[in-house]
């Protein structure tokens, strides 16, 4: 369908009422007009079920409407009356369908039957369940045979704590660690860099805490379309009065205004919210220099008028700040300057109001995570808070947005690549066998691994993991050298129409889905960013009569790979959810203690996060200040002209591969998502006109060539030297090897590119 290219800036707010439109156009085209509202009502209530969008809080009591538009469009897109069944497969070709765009590869709809991939015909061809495990059950058992290491278990952040923990089990009973998930690409950076300077691998703050901070510091983060929940407590904040400063290159809407769709005064009279006070368009990659600028301004005003560090809080809680101080003050203003891309007096302007704020928080995503220093950018973030004693007290914390709504909760049961994450011991007593005890794989180890060969077979448990991942052109090719390809999912995507000798697409319910097992309908539960855990409980009927669902899925492969173990009850498990709970909490006494009635509690339980109440998980038991190896976090250096730093977004209207449309309202680029936004000096410097067609080319020296045409050139508010495009159409230019160095996360909001005409 030819689709109208509209591009022009945004002068609304976030929220208002284009969001009130979109959520009912979005329900139109999936034609769940009648059903969609009530379900909607049910939407991360205590009594319903936790959205499948993001993994912000879920308040109590909740909101009226405890919903967003973009987590509206997940719930339509999920209760879609289209299908992708046998007759569409049977109509269309693999390598016909390779031509489709991820938005419509989706858009056909839900699966709804288990398909088994056939080279002869170049088609999905319809399959029996038992004969799909039977088949994959015999593939896995012959490589086990051989090398029990050569298979890899990918986990994308949406399935339930209970499917996530019989994964996981599934994988080291088949004897690896081969379990990276989507974290692997995302918030990677924070689980590394929390755990070594504050001993715990995720944020700190509670909803609680954003009644009584007083300075809200965002970096990188995009609430106004990622966590759109959140601006409810930013509104509520920003009303209080709390002060709100924004890092960000682009100017994004919700960290502006904001009118809240679910509040009839401000709908009526267009009366905004006024979100950040100061808005800082940081370059990419220049965090780390923006925060020792705020921590060099914190130790001068100490030291010339006292009253700003907390002495007190780091001389009993901190270790290494000596050398921090030593090396904040060694830093030249000419150099934060050019690598933050911003002036000493608006860095200084940040830190005063961050060291007049009594209590003060830092938010922040992917534009910190995401680089070659990802994970120092995290830990500077740290420092910065330490120096006042802004964690483990009230309206204090540090908070990491995390992006799917179950990814950080699958963690916590067991989904980890790091066999030091994991109670092996205790798996090996419950269930008698012998652990892998080797390091399994990263996400980009598993890539490494398809690409040298190392890697013989993929199950995946939901997402897109080709079109999430970098490097697409490498990637694609090697994919099909593997014998076997698994993957569970609720719709068709592009990694789908990639396969190995033996391939399977296996339908699975969705969290939305009534889920009927032995013991009746089932429950599930997850964990959200501020480490709550609570149940969600499903409301709309399947799909097909055809899907199973997650656990049964999970369970099915492992009887039929594995030999029988009877301490595992595969079976008994997928009766009764609870009997899996009752594992996890047998498995994690401390955490999952009384599980089973614990997730019905109305607020669910937070489970202990030390670093909280200020006790440090760490080595000396101390929170570490630790220093960053460069102030630019970035793969280039920034001294060739040529050379822009590209930063991989999301639109409004997508959630992460999944484009539900072509509308980045907030952006004003409406019908396309093929657009390089760019700085005027930096157009006029390579002679580009507004709207001209160009394409991007890596500039590293490696040998390989990855290339994008095709983009239209959009003139855009956004740093000089800096340029942006959308995820996953980009990923084709992002080498596999640039990746945050401690972490692995794949390098996406600075990659360096040139121009080519
Ligand atoms: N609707 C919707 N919701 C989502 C998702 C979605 O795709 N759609 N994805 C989910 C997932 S898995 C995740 S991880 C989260 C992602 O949510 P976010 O963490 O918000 O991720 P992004 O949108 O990729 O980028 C965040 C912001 O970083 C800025 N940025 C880029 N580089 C830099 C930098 O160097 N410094 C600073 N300070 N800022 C920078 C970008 O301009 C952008 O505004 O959202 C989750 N929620
Ligand atoms: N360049 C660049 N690359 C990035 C990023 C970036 O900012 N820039 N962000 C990274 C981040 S933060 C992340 S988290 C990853 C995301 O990587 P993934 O999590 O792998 O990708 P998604 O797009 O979320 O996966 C969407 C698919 O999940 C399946 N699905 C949806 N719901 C369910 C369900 O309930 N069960 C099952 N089994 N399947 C389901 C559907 O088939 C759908 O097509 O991408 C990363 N890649
Ligand atoms: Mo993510």
């Amino acid at each position: 369908m030819p689709r109208h290219t509209h591009i022009a800036p945004y002068s609304g707010p976030a929220g208002g009422w284009g969001s009130a439109k979109s959520v009912t156009k979005y329900m139109a085209e999936q034609g769940v007009m009648g059903r969609g509202g009530p379900i909607l009502a049910k939407q991360n209530k205590p009594d319903g079920f936790a959205c499948v969008s993001c993994a912000w809080a879920k308040p109590v009591p909740p909101h009226t409407a405890e919903f967003c538009e973009n987590g509206a469009k997940a719930t339509f897109w999920e209760l879609t009356n289209k299908r992708t069944t046998p007759a569409f497969f049977a109509e269309h070709t693999i390598t016909e369908l390779q031509s489709w765009s991820d938005h419509d590869l989706e858009d056909a709809g839900r699966l709804t039957t288990p398909m088994r991939y056939n080279p002869a015909t170049d088609k999905y061809e319809a399959v029996g369940w038992e004969t799909a495990f039977a088949t994959i059950g015999r593939e896995l058992a012959e490589i086990r045979e051989q090398d029990p290491r050569r298979v890899v278990f990918y986990t994308s952040g949406r399935a339930s704590l209970e499917t996530a923990y019989m994964f996981q089990l599934l994988a080291r009973l088949y004897g690896n660690n081969n379990l990276p998930d989507s974290s692997n690409m995302c918030h990677e950076s924070t689980s590394v860099g929390l755990k070594e300077s504050i001993g715990v691998p995720v944020g700190t703050v509670t909803l609680e805490d954003f009644d009584h901070a007083d300075a809200l510091f965002f970096f990188g983060q995009n609430v106004g379309s990622n966590s759109p929940r959140m601006l409810h407590q930013l509104q509520e904040a920003s009303d209080r009065g709390a002060t709100i400063v924004s890092f960000n290159p682009l100017c994004e809407r919700g960290l502006e205004r904001f009118i809240n769709p679910q509040n009839p005064v401000q709908m009526l009279t267009g009366s905004e919210t006024t979100i950040s006070r100061e808005y800082h368009q940081v370059r990419p990659g220049g965090d780390i220099a923006v925060v020792i600028g705020m921590c060099r301004y914190l130790f001068e005003e100490d030291r010339r008028s006292g009253g700003v560090l907390d002495h007190a809080f780091l001389a009993e809680h901190t270790q290494g700040m000596d050398a921090f101080r030593d090396f904040v003050m060694a830093q030249s203003w000419v150099d934060l300057e050019r690598e933050s891309g911003l002036s000493r007096a608006s860095i200084e302007g940040a830190a005063k109001i961050y060291a007049s704020a009594k209590a003060a928080m830092v938010v922040y995503g992917m534009g910190i995570t995401q680089h070659k220093l990802g994970v120092q950018a995290v830990q500077m973030l740290v420092n910065l808070l330490l120096l006042r004693g802004n964690i483990g007290r009230l309206g204090a914390g540090i908070c990491p947005v995390r992006g799917h709504s179950n990814v950080q909760g699958q963690r916590t049961v067991g989904i980890a690549e790091k066999p030091e994450l994991v109670p092996l011991d205790k798996l090996e007593e419950l269930y008698q066998f012998t652990a892998p005890r080797e390091k399994g794989t990263s996400t980009v180890e598993a890539c490494e691994g398809i690409i040298d060969g190392s890697i013989d077979a993929f199950v995946g448990l939901g997402g897109n993991f080709l079109r999430a991942v970098p490097d697409h052109s490498r990637m694609e090719k090697a994919w099909p050298n593997m014998r076997l390809t698994v993957q569970i999912a609720t719709k068709l995507n592009r990694n789908h129409l990639f396969n190995g000798k033996t391939a399977f697409l296996l339908p699975c319910l969705g969290r939305i889905e009534k889920d009927r097992q032995a013991s009746g309908e089932q429950t599930v539960t997850i964990e959200d960013s501020t480490a709550v855990i609570r149940k969600s409980k499903a409301m709309a009927e399947p799909a097909s009569p055809d899907l199973r669902s997650e656990p049964c899925i999970v369970a099915g492969i492992a009887k039929a790979t594995l030999p029988p173990n009877p301490n595992v009850p595969w079976d008994a498990w997928v009766g009764d959810y609870g009997l899996v709970r009752d594992a996890i909490a047998k498995t994690w006494p401390d955490t999952f203690a009384d599980f089973n009635r614990r997730m019905h509690e109305p607020h669910g339980f937070r489970r202990p996060i030390a670093a909280s109440s200020r006790k440090w998980a760490t080595p000396s038991g101390k929170a570490l200040f630790k220093l960053p190896k460069s102030l630019n976090a970035s793969f280039d250096d920034g001294t060739d002209p040529n050379v822009l730093r590209l930063i991989t977004l999301r639109s409004n209207d997508q959630f992460n591969t999944t484009v539900y449309g072509y509308s980045d309202r907030f952006r004003g680029i409406e019908g396309t998502r093929d657009v390089l936004l760019m700085n005027e000096k930096d157009m006029a410097r390579f002679g580009i006109a507004d709207g001209q067609t160009i394409g991007l080319s890596t500039a590293t020296d490696d040998n390989v060539e990855r290339s994008l045409g095709g983009l239209r050139v959009v003139k855009y508010n956004i740093p000089e030297g800096s340029c942006a495009g959308y995820y996953p159409e980009c990923n084709v230019l992002i080498p596999l090897w640039q990746h945050a160095e401690e972490s692995m996360v794949p390098a996406a909001k600075s990659v360096p590119v040139r121009i080519m005409r």
